[in-house]
C-alpha cells in the first residue's frame, strides 16, 4: 500500500522548496513593438527583482540587472559585443559598484579584474593580458 500521507507531503514540500527557488515572471515588455518581449522582469522570493533585456532585439538577453528589496543592485552583466556571451560584469556592495570583471577578447574567460572603493575609485586592477587564465599582471592604487 502506497502511503499518501507520505507522498502528499512529499510534494508539499517540494513546492514549497521550488518556489523559494523560483523567479516570478511579473512583467513583458515590448519596448521596439516588434511583437516580441525584449524585456522580462522577474520577482525574486527575497523581494528583489531581476532584470533581464534584449537591447538589440535579436532575440537574445544582452543585459541583466539583480537588484535587492530595496532596489539596490546587486549585480550586473551585460554582452558588449552581442555575440550571445555575457562579457562585462559588475558586482555590488550596499548598491556601490565594488568590482568589474571584464571579458576583453570575448573568449568566455574573464581576463580583466577591476576592485572599485565608494564605487569610483580603482584600488586594483588585475589582468591577464596573454588570455592563458593565468593572471600575469596586478596593480595596486593604494
Ligand atoms: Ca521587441
Ligand atoms: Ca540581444
Ligand atoms: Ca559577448
Ligand atoms: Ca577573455
Amino acid at each position: 500500500m502506497m502511503k499518501y500521507k507520505n507522498v502528499i507531503m512529499f510534494l508539499i514540500l517540494f513546492f514549497k522548496v521550488f518556489t523559494v527557488f523560483c523567479d516570478t515572471l511579473v512583467n513583458e515588455e515590448d519596448r521596439n513593438k516588434d511583437g516580441k518581449t525584449d524585456r522580462w522582469t522577474y520577482l525574486k522570493s527575497d523581494g528583489g527583482f531581476i532584470i533581464k533585456s534584449d537591447n538589440n532585439y535579436d532575440g537574445i538577453v544582452d543585459y541583466v540587472l539583480e537588484t535587492d528589496s530595496r532596489g539596490n543592485k546587486i549585480y550586473e552583466e551585460m554582452d558588449f559585443n552581442y555575440d550571445g556571451k555575457m562579457d562585462n560584469f559588475y558586482y555590488y556592495e550596499n548598491g556601490v559598484l565594488a568590482r568589474q570583471e571584464i571579458d576583453s577578447n570575448y573568449d568566455g574567460k574573464i581576463d580583466i579584474w577591476i576592485y572599485l572603493e565608494k564605487g569610483i575609485y580603482i584600488v586594483k586592477i588585475e589582468r591577464d593580458r596573454n588570455h592563458n587564465g593565468v593572471i600575469d599582471y596586478v596593480k595596486k592604487y593604494k
